[in-house]
């Protein structure tokens, strides 16, 4: 609902094109570095995506499974919305790739988009003359924000399932408003710039894209280091390398990347101060011996607390384990105590491959004192591995 006083008194002449070409300026006046309109309907891709959930492609993400009803038409997550003003959000930036995807460096980009298109819903009232009913949704809500944003004409389907524009790449967030107003629409981006390129395909070091845009979620490392409330299934370990969280590989190898990384303009999406460093081994040494107050401080509004402190000392140990620095040790080993089994167990797998001799006396110690079964077959594992 809007205040009367802001609202045009003009507003009611402006057709469906002015207005339109209204919201689109306010868009970009927010920010936004693309925006286009679709109305709202069947959702073309709803095939695939009850296929894909239908092959148990989303692992443990229910809530997928629970919401795809809704997905296949997107006038339902909103009843008596007929349009969306779909945004794209600049988050690239220049820094070199690290531990922490580029999109979790900052601050949590759900805040810092909806917080922007709320503003712009009030605009787009303001010169509608009129309260319109509406909702944003930045990953909130059954919606596949994908489809919608090709249907505005704001790119295509990357085989690695990410959607392109050939002036941004594919570094950017997706924002929809939807709007029960009617607004002129774009044309769809129909065409499909991956061409004959497999880059991203033969990159992902787990094999998760497991034919042209399709993604097995289980095998992703965004989903495994993000997602995945338990243990990381062993055959994975190795290949997240020194990823702790999230994972951009198969688009820093796009070619439409590489060629138009830009300087990061929003403040908020700033790498704070405890990934300052962009060095893996330095993070994962500091996650591990982190308090849940100081985890508290340090990520306060950052998208990363979605994994938990616990899930972050998870992946930091597999990444002290895949650097496999002696140097290590005594943190793991103290990683050891840590209360959370998850922890305990994948500290213990981190020894085992770090394998050095006080890495075995560091498992050996702590084999006597584990109480948890699971744990203690880890740290048995660890030490089988290690010829006693
Ligand atoms: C669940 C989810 C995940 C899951 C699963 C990802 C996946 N590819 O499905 C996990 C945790 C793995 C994940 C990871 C990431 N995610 Co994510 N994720 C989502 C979420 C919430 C839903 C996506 C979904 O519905 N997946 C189900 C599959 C079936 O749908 P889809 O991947 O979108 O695929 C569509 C097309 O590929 C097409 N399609 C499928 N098969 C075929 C076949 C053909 C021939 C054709 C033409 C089309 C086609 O139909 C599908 C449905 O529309 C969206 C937000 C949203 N509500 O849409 C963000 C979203 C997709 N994620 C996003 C981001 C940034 C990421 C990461 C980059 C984060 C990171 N760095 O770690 C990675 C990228 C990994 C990757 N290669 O996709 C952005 C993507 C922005 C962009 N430019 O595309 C989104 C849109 C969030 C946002 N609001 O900005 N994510
Ligand atoms: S995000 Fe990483 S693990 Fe997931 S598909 Fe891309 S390269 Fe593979
Ligand atoms: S790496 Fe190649 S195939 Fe993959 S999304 Fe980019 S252009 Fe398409």
């Amino acid at each position: 609902m809007i205040a009367q006083a802001s609202l045009d008194p003009s507003a009611a002449s402006h057709s469906p094109a002015e207005l339109a070409r209204l919201a689109k300026a306010h868009a970009y006046a927010l920010g936004f570095d693309l925006v286009g309109i679709a109305a709202l309907g069947p959702a073309e891709t709803a095939d695939a995506f009850d296929a894909w959930i239908e092959a148990g492609r989303a692992g443990v993400m229910h809530y997928l499974e629970r919401g795809a009803g809704k997905r296949r038409d997107s006038r339902l997550p909103r009843p008596g919305t007929t349009h969306a003003i779909v945004v794209a959000l600049d988050y690239g930036g220049r820094e070199p790739s690290g531990p922490v995807a580029r999109y979790a460096r900052g601050d949590d980009y759900h805040d810092v988009m909806d917080a922007k298109l709320r503003e712009l819903h009030r605009r787009v009232e303001h010169d509608a003359g009129r309260a319109i009913e509406g909702k944003p949704y930045v990953d909130t809500g059954p919606l596949l924000e994908r489809d919608l944003a090709r249907r505005a004409g704001l790119g295509w389907f990357g085989k690695n399932t990410n959607l392109l524009n050939p002036a941004l790449g594919s570094f950017f967030f997706l924002g929809v408003l939807v709007l029960d107003l009617e607004l002129e629409t774009d044309a769809p981006f129909e065409a499909d710039r991956c061409g004959t390129c497999t880059r991203c395909i033969e990159a992902c070091p787990t094999n998760a894209i497991v034919a042209p845009r399709e993604l097995d979620a289980t095998r992703c490392i965004s989903y495994l280091t993000i997602e995945l409330k338990d243990d990381i299934p062993e055959e994975l370990r190795a290949p997240i390398g020194e990823l702790i969280y999230g994972c951009d590989i198969c688009q820093e190898v796009c070619p439409w990347n590489v060629s138009f990384t830009r300087e990061l303009k929003v403040p908020e999406f700033s790498p704070r101060e405890v990934l300052a460093s962009n060095d893996a081994r330095t993070i994962a040494r500091e996650l591990l011996v982190m308090s849940q107050e100081e985890f508290s401080v340090a990520f306060k509004g950052s998208p990363m607390k979605r994994a938990k402190l616990w899930g972050l000392k998870r992946n930091a140990a597999i990444v002290l384990g895949n650097i496999g620095s002696e140097a290590d040790v005594p943190t793991l080993a103290a990683a050891l105590e840590d209360p959370e089994p998850s922890v305990r167990s994948h500290s213990a797998w981190a020894l085992g491959r770090i394998g050095s001799p006080s890495a075995a006396d560091a498992l050996r110690g702590r084999l006597a004192a584990e109480g948890e079964a699971s744990v203690a077959r880890a740290l048995e594992a660890a030490l089988g591995a290690l010829g006693g």
